[in-house]
């Protein structure tokens, strides 16, 4: 199987370079320069429509959206390794819409704080600030009861899961998520950041 991550330093596909590292699939990777416009260009429009990274190509059949390109992973390659629940599983479940919390519910509130402090002058208000961070904050907790109960996402073990969700939650408290306030939380993200995988320059 030829597998091709294409992608740019610092961006939306870092967590997916991580999470090929972390399974061990071997990958080719293809840098698109977005700040000179690579993205738009018609050669890469015909295998990402939406014009942005990450995008993977699977025997040169392609796909784009991070999260789907996770959950791709997860269930292509996670299950054989004990990285990702096996289907039929309760787990299983819970592993779907973990995953998708993070990137449109959480992701939505971090969209928002990053419009209140990074985004245009006119977006950039203190008022948005302190309402993302407070709805960052009602997130966090329901995180911070969920791993007060067993060290990881799924249970005992690490999992993909942990990898995906840590990769959003780490990149909130880059924006200034409250996350200090939630100790499990910081404790799991600490671990989760630590892993080998997640060293990786990309
Ligand atoms: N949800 C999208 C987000 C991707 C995204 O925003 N990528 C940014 C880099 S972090 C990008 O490619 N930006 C280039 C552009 O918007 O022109 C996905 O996963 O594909």
């Amino acid at each position: 199987m030829s597998i091709v991550l294409y992608w740019h330093p610092m961006s939306s596909a870092t967590p997916i370079a991580c999470a090929l590292t972390e399974l061990g699939v071997p990958h080719d990777r293809v840098k698109i320069d977005i700040r000179t416009g690579e993205q738009r260009r018609p050669e890469y429009l015909a295998l990402n429509p939406n014009g942005k990274v990450p995008t993977l190509t699977v025997d040169g059949a392609p796909m784009f959206e991070a999260l789907a390109i996770h959950l791709w992973l997860g269930h292509r390659f996670g299950i054989e390794q004990g990285l990702w629940p096996a289907a039929g599983t309760p787990e299983a479940l819970q592993a779907l819409s973990w995953c998708t919390w993070s990137y449109v519910t959480y992701g939505a509130v971090v969209t928002r704080l990053f419009l209140a402090t990074q985004g245009e002058e006119a977006l950039r208000s203190p008022v948005q600030v302190e309402a993302a961070v407070r709805g960052l904050n009602e997130h966090l907790a329901l995180l911070d009861a969920r791993l007060a109960k067993h060290p990881w996402m799924l249970g005992a073990e690490y999992s993909l899961v942990d990898l995906v969700v840590g990769s959003v939650v780490g990149y909130s408290v880059y924006l200034g998520a409250p996350v200090q306030a939630h100790p499990h939380v910081q404790a799991w993200l600490t671990r989760v950041q630590s892993r080998p995988a997640m060293q990786i320059d990309a």
